[in-house]
């Protein structure tokens, strides 16, 4: 998978270099291309932003160097997303999808009060919110997209297909889970994941995603 984020802050992007992805990017798994859209301005004080026509508040992003930025990373197969809170919102159903159906993605990142709509009409092919709050800009949530899609590219989590769809397979949460030792401020890991009978334990944990998620997301159940 090739990833190239079209940003006014590249280095708001440093976390994604560390752990997992940190890794797999070493390992050339997935590739990651940041591209300062302030490179791409033909202003002589490589200006990015502007008044808004009719009034308003802030700045807004102007289309020249957001156009020439996405023409320079555009390929043939590329998938290219805005992010926005105009967009739906994003789950681990669509996740999947855009992991499963894109091999190069190119990501907007919006910053001041967003971008030109003449950029939405001619370049964006899809706008996506991780949200309904509001940020100082489209970055946050393009790693946060990022490292959720990249979750499905194999080899990332170390082939640990098994992992990619936790906490969402069938629309219901993990059940808890415990490590050593056995017994912590008095309080005990149930017997039955000790008790050796796998049959018994995959009933159990099956019973428990159920009762987790009428616990902490009864939202989640209604849908079915
Ligand atoms: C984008 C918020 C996607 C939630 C400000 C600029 C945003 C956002 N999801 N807020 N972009």
């Amino acid at each position: 998978m090739r990833i190239d984020i079209l940003t006014l802050f590249p280095e708001m992007f440093e976390p994604l270099k560390t752990s997992v992805l940190g890794r797999a990017l070493e390992k050339d798994i997935f590739e990651l291309n940041l591209i300062n859209i302030r490179d791409f301005s033909k202003n002589k004080h490589k200006k990015v932003d502007d008044y808004v026509f009719g009034g308003g508040d802030g700045m807004l992003m102007t289309p020249q160097p957001l156009y020439d930025a996405i023409m320079s990373v555009k390929t043939e197969g590329s998938h290219v997303i805005y992010l926005s809170p105009k967009g739906a919102v994003l789950n681990q159903k669509k996740v999947r999808s855009i992991a499963k159906s894109y091999e190069h993605l190119i990501l907007v990142c919006g910053h001041y009060e967003g971008i030109d709509e003449r950029i939405v009409q001619l370049c964006i092919d899809e706008q996506i919110s991780i949200g309904d709050y509001v940020l100082t800009g489209g970055e946050l949530p393009a790693m946060v997209l990022v490292d959720s899609v990249l979750r499905y590219v194999p080899e990332v989590l170390g082939n640990k297909t098994s992992m990619v769809d936790e906490s969402f397979t069938d629309n219901l949460l993990e059940h808890p889970q415990y490590t050593r030792p056995r017994e912590f401020m008095g309080l005990r890991v149930p017997d039955v994941l000790i008790n050796g009978n796998h049959k018994e334990i995959e009933a159990w944990k099956a019973g428990q995603k159920i009762l987790e998620t009428n616990k902490y997301r009864p939202d989640l159940l209604d849908k079915g």
